[in-house]
Order: structure tokens, then sequence, then C-alpha cells
């Protein structure tokens, strides 16, 4: 890996390291005015300065830079003390705002300290670059207990300690948005858990599904080179004696429009790319693989390698892993086939015959080698794509397609099989994975979903996402505030309950029936004269008075999603739920030849006979459920499946947009950090009693303040003299059966007051030292 001075990149300007602080206290008792604060520049960005005058209202700055400033004193922030430079746990600052948890986390992330607890959840910081953080050794120190800085391993350990002692099923929740690292989080949790073997390879088997799901499921986009386009859940199963049993993985909602069509600069999904560069020639042959360039599908972006990746070498790295998951030789031949069939169909065109009024399949290399890799006649290609048989009032009637028509079906048909690749797959996988079946131990899930998206241009896939992201939010929301709560009632403390602001509204707006985002959609979708444009109308006369919706222009809404405002474009939004593969496309693959297109067909079938839709009456429709409402059907399933678990948060965050290491974008994370809840969490700390101290610690760090002893030295009285003698209110603590719980602030007045003693007892000492000279 390559080595950088995370250190010497950063702006120092910004948070100067501050090891020299003699600047003098000018206030007569300094318990209240602060050395050091926060001032905010024009630009929204945050200094730290050091206050040379305070005279109440107004206060005299001396910035980093030398500047001077004499800001509304109402407009400083506390600094925190020197001594809380860095934490692990954001909990234990004294003053908890955006700028004190951005120093804090800035501060460690400089020193490859990636990884820093915000009360009950991790926050990581993508370094992108190589942390020597992992591996056996670090595996071994956080088994053993002899390391506890804050990581995923703590977290991984701390889920099987939980499960074992509670015997309660475990989750591991990562969060974040695209390129923030959730995936590699995901996989680093794995390796924890894997290291707990499991006897016939087990664990191995688990960490190589892996590169398989992600060959075929990430891809390249223009904010990550591996960015997962499908959401996934993978559940780990222990047997009683803690060994790993097996895995069973599930999988959300995969972007299948990426197959057909991507953005210049991004990529199809690698496992495209892997094929053409590594399959050996016999194959290449076979399949009558050509290069990338020659490939529609492909050459829409001209953006073909990721730098520092080799396609071939990850292909053979695919082909090790389906070995290991036990997906046979033959099986991988056929998957390969389908996707030649897939990247082939992209090549196929039409000819208008007839004036327009007939379309036809042009006979070529590309439709030849569809109908050869797929085992059907190209004449039953060509008529399954020109053409749709319908049934009107009982009548059979043949519907000639438009050359536009035409290119959609070849597309839907091209999405389809992908996605049902995808599917079976996965099933493959599952096969191989519960081979033990030990149904009778405990589990452990990692989640790794797609966060939250907001770009200039939001389609249907954000809409999903977002709504995903959503429920995920208030599931966070309450079970932070749950365990939050529980510690002060285990500690016996008084506590009345914290409100919160939750998410509800925004929830109600999407799921309330009839009348809200998902319903009006599914409604639209079945009408035959719906479009985009009648969607969005319906949308702003009837949600207009939700105050989490706001109508647009044109075909365009906005959503107050907790994590801020999105603006979608309802362009292609009705297509994209219906989602329709008809009929004729799916006998097509069923009459096949081949293994695989039939499967695909009679899953397709069966999904249609097991979900009949009432207002989808029209026999052709195969899929009878909307793409929302089966996304919100695995929606509800997982959370129901997490509420039986005890939840762990990782929450990802993304310090630069260029992928870099070492640069660290204060207004970049401070908008992730309100985004995905962190500063949320810090909040309902602050209500509450962020700082928790043992009777012991506190005693021991503050007893030496006490002007005159106290009557007994068990911990808890001289604490108590403490809080006494330095006139701490009532209000701002409380007293526990094993710590002392503070408000904000409380601890950095006293810290202050130990400081200066501390300052002028070195003081004297080195006047000593200097008459002894
Ligand atoms: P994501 O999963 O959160 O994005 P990834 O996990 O794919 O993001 O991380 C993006 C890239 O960041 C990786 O390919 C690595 O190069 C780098 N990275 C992340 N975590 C680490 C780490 N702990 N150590 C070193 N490098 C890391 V998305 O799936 O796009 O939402 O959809
Ligand atoms: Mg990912």
């Amino acid at each position: 890996g390559e080595e950088v001075s995370s250190a010497s990149v950063i702006n120092k300007s910004l948070f100067p390291v501050r090891n020299e602080a003699k600047w003098e206290d000018t206030s007569s008792y300094g318990a209240k005015k602060k050395l050091e604060a926060w001032f905010q520049l024009p630009n929204g960005e945050w200094q730290l300065g050091k206050v040379i005058k305070s005279s109440g209202a107004e206060t005299v700055l001396s910035l980093t830079n030398g500047q001077v400033v004499r800001p509304k004193t109402e407009t400083l922030l506390p600094a925190n003390p020197e001594i809380l430079d860095g934490v692990d746990d954001l909990m234990q600052l004294s003053y908890l705002h955006e700028p004190s948890v951005l120093y804090n986390l800035q501060y460690r992330y400089s020193q490859d300290m990636i990884y820093t607890k915000a009360g009950p959840v991790l926050v990581a910081v993508n370094p992108f670059k190589e942390v020597h953080l992992y591996g056996k050794r670090f595996i071994e120190r956080y088994k053993r207990k002899s390391m506890d800085s804050p990581h995923v391993y703590a977290i991984a350990d701390a889920a099987i300690n939980e499960m074992i002692r509670d015997e309660v099923n475990q989750s591991i929740i990562i969060s974040g948005e695209s390129g923030a690292g959730k995936t590699e989080t995901a996989k680093i949790a794995m390796q924890y858990l894997a290291a707990l073997g499991g006897g016939s390879g087990i664990e191995n088997e688990i960490l190589q599904t892996n590169p398989i799901l992600e060959a075929f499921g990430n891809a390249k986009t223009l904010r990550n080179d591996n960015s997962s386009r499908f959401g996934k859940l993978i559940e780990i199963h222990f047997n009683l004696a803690g060994k790993i049993s097996g895995a069973m993985i599930q999988t959300f909602l995969l972007e299948k429009s990426r197959v057909v069509q991507c953005a210049e600069g991004e990529r199809s999904y690698h496992i495209f790319y892997q094929l053409l560069a590594g399959a050996p020639l016999p194959l290449k042959e076979k399949l009558n693989l050509k290069n990338v360039q020659d490939h529609k599908y492909l050459n829409q972006s001209t953006c073909y390698s990721i730098p520092g990746v080799d396609d071939a070498d990850r292909f053979r790295s695919v082909l090790e892993a389906m070995n290991e998951v036990h997906i046979s030789k033959e099986n991988q031949d056929l998957v390969f086939s389908m996707l030649a069939a897939v990247l082939w169909l992209g090549n196929i065109s039409f000819a208008v015959i007839d004036n327009e009024e007939h379309v036809e399949l042009v006979q070529d290399e590309g439709a030849q080698t569809v109908a050869r890799l797929v085992g059907c006649n190209v004449d039953d290609l060509d008529l399954a794509l020109t053409t749709r048989n319908m049934k009107v009032s009982n009548e059979n009637i043949v519907q000639k397609l438009t050359v536009s028509q035409a290119v959609d079906a070849r597309d839907a048909l091209a999405k389809s099989l992908y996605a049902s690749l995808f599917d079976w797959l996965v099933e493959q996988i599952n096969k191989s994975l519960t081979v033990g079946k030990a149904c009778t131990g405990r589990s452990i899930s990692i989640l790794d979903i797609y966060g939250f998206e907001s770009f200039n241009k939001n389609s249907f896939e954000q809409f999903c996402i977002n709504y995903a992201n959503e429920r995920l939010q208030q599931h966070f929301n309450r079970h932070l505030f749950k365990l939050e709560q529980e510690e002060y009632v285990q500690d016996g403390i008084d506590w009345a309950k914290v409100e919160f602001e939750d998410n509800q509204d925004c929830l109600n707006l999407f799921e309330k029936k009839p009348l809200g985002l998902l319903s009006l959609l599914n409604e639209e979708s079945t009408f035959p004269n719906g479009t985009d444009l009648t969607f969005a109308n319906k949308l702003k006369q009837h949600l207009s008075s939700n105050a989490c919706f706001r109508g647009d222009r044109g075909k365009s809404f906005t959503v107050q999603h907790y994590a801020g405002e999105v603006a979608y474009d309802t362009t292609g939004f009705l297509e994209k739920n219906r989602d329709l593969l008809h009929m004729d496309l799916i006998q097509l693959l069923a009459s096949c030849n081949c293994s695989l297109p039939q499967i695909f067909a009679s899953k397709m079938l069966e999904q249609s006979e097991v979900a009949p839709n009432p207002y989808r009456s029209n026999v052709a429709d195969s899929q009878k459920l909307s793409v929302a409402t089966k996304f919100k059907g695995q929606l509800f399933q997982l959370m129901q499946r997490l509420e039986s678990t005890t939840p762990h948060f990782i929450r990802c965050i993304k310090p630069n947009n260029s992928q870099l290491p070492s640069i660290y974008e204060q207004a970049l994370v401070l908008q992730q950090l309100r985004c995905c809840g962190v500063l949320e969490v810090v909040r309902i700390s602050r209500s509450g009693y962020p700082t928790r101290m043992s009777h012991q610690k506190f005693a021991k760090r503050y007893g030496f303040l006490l002007l005159e002893s106290a009557t007994s030295q068990d911990p808890l009285s001289v604490s108590v003299a403490i809080l006494q003698q330095f006139n701490i209110l009532p209000d701002m603590y409380q007293v526990g059966y094993t710590k002392l719980f503070f408000r904000t602030g409380q601890i950095g007045a006293l810290e202050e007051t130990r400081n200066r003693t501390l300052h002028g007892i070195l003081r004297v000492q080195s006047c000593f030292r200097g008459h002894k000279a």
C-alpha cells in the first residue's frame, strides 16, 4: 500500500495542533470563561481562536492565522479542554457541537484512527488507503480484549458476546452515502466473524461470496469505483458451540437499468468486463465474445477500465470463488452463456419495413448469437421482440410493435435475464451455505444497503433507495433512544423520557393508503392512460397538505427527508415501477432448450400466480406486483427481522469526493454527520447526560482539588464532596449506582480548574528549579 503522510495534507489553518496552551485567562474567575472558542467564518467553516478578552456581549478572539476578530460572544461556541482532544468516544466531549465533533474526528483521522464511537454508534471515516488496522494480529487482540479502541472488530466482538450472553440474535447495520465504505466495512466485520471458524471451510465459503456478488452487483459509478447497486443482508448462523454453521444472503432491488444504459464515466456491472478480459480463448470463442468496444451495452460510456484494477485477474478470482461455493463447472458455463446473451442482445437491431407499419429483427450476428446462447430459434426471437399477443374480450389479436417498442422489449429482456441470473446465483450460493442447516443456534446479520442519495437529478432508483433509508433511520432512532434510556434506568437515576424528532411523517407520506406516494404511484401505473405527468399532478392534488411534500414545476416534486430535501423528477417512474416483461417474452424463455432461461421463466410465472393483483387484469401482465410494492414488502420483512435482533450501528463517512487519502473536507463531513443522524445522536445525548464517569475515576481525578478532605474516603463520598465544593447544580448531574452522569459542559469546567491548579503547581515547581540553578 502507498504510504501518505496524512497530517501533511490537512489544512492546518483550520485545525491547528494545540500544544502550547500558555495564554492567560484574563477573567477574574475562569470557571465559566473559555480559553479557546470556535468562530464561524462567513463560508460556514469553523476556526479555533484564542480568547484575548471577553466583555460580555463582545469577545476579542485571535485566530490561528494571526487575524483578530471581535464577534458577538453569543455566536461563539466553547472549545473543549485539551485533555479531550481526540477522545475515542464523542460522548466524552464536554461540549458537543458541530465544530467539536468535526475537530475530534479530524484529529483522529489525521493519525489513521479512522474509527470513533458516537455513544453506541461506531463512526468510520473512509481512509481511501491501506491502514494497518486489520488482519490476524488485530483480530487476536480484540478477541483477547487486549485492545479496545473503537473498531469494526470491536463491534463484531460485542455482537458475538451479546449473542452468546443474552441468547439474542444480533445485527450489524452499516450505513452512509455512496463511497463512504459500507461494503468494505461489512467485509471487515465478516472477516472477524469468520475468524471464529466453523469447520469444513464454511467460513472461507462465506468470505468467497463477496467477490462473486461484487462482480455481478457492483459497478464503477462517478462516486465509487466499486459501487454496490443492490442491498444485501447476510445472516451468519452459529451453532451452540459458538462456531459458524452456515449463512444466508438476501438481496434487495438490483439496479437493472445499468445493464442496458450507463452514464459517461461509469461502467456496467464488473462481471462483463471481467469476462471479456479474462475468459480463456475457447470460452471466448464459444460465446463469440468481442472487445468491450464492440458490445453496444458497454460502449455507451467510454469508460472501460478502472485504474489499479486488473479485470482479467478479477475474473480468475471470481472463478475460484465460484468453485469455493460449489457452483459446478456446467453451471458456471451456463452463467457465462447468459452474460454473453445479454451482451449480444444489446447488439440486436430492428429494420422498418412496409412503411413503418411493421418492424423486423435484423437477423445478423447479434440475433444469431443470442438465439444460439439461450437455445431458441431466431424466428421465434424475432416474433417475441417485434409483436405482442393480446387478449381482447376473449379474442387473440397480434399487435405489431414500433421500433422503439421493439427496442424496449429487447432491453426489458436483457434486464430481466440479468436480474434473474443475479437472483439465481444468490440462490445457488445460499444452497451451498446452508448445508449444515443448524437452525438450533443463533445468528448475526450484517446489513450493507445503499445509502441516502441526493443528486442534481433524482429518479425512481433514488426514490426507492431514500425510502429504504427512511425506514432504516426510524429503526436507528428507536433503538438508540431505547439503549440510551436503558442505561439510565439500569444505573437507577431519575429519568424523564426524552422526546425526539422522528421521521414518521415522512414515512406516512410514502406509505399511507390510499393517498401516499407509493399508493398513488401504483394506482397511476395501472391506468392505461397514466403518464409521468398525470402521476406528478395527482401527487400535487392529494399530498400538498403534507408538510414533507412539495409539488414543483412540471413533473417534479420534493420530499423533505430526514437527511434533507430531495427533488425527484418523475420521468420514467411509471415504466420503472411497472417493470413489465411481456408474456410473449416469458414464453420465449420457457421454450428455450437451455436450462437457465427455462428456470427464469418458471420463476416469473410462479410469481404472477401467487400474487394476483385485482387491478392488473391484463393476462399478458406477468409481474402482478409493481416494483415499489415488492420493495416495500421486502423492507417490511427486513425490518421485522432486524426488530428481533440487538442492533449495532456503524455510520460510514466519506471525507472527500475525490476518493483520495488524507483529505478531510469539513463541509462534506458535516453534511454527512447531519444526514446520517450522527449529530442527531449527539443532540439526543446532549439533552441527556452525555458524560459518565465511575465514582472511582471521578474521585481519583478531582479529589486533590478538595479544600478540606471528605468525611469518608470512599469514592462516592469524595465525589459528592467535589460536586458540592464546585457548586455543580443538582439538575446538572445525577448520581447513579456505579457512575456519575453529567450534562454537557459540566466536566469541562471542572477540567479547567484542575488544569489551572496543575499549571499553578508546575509554575511553582519551575520557579523552585530556577532558584536551584
Ligand atoms: P460504499 O459501499 O459505502 O459505497 P465502499 O465500501 O465500496 O463504499 O468503499 C469505497 C472505497 O473506499 C473502497 O473501494 C476502498 O477503496 C475505500 N475504502 C473504504 N473503506 C476502507 C478501509 N477501511 N480501508 C481502506 N480503504 C477503504 V455504495 O456501495 O457506492 O453506497 O453504493
Ligand atoms: Mg457498497
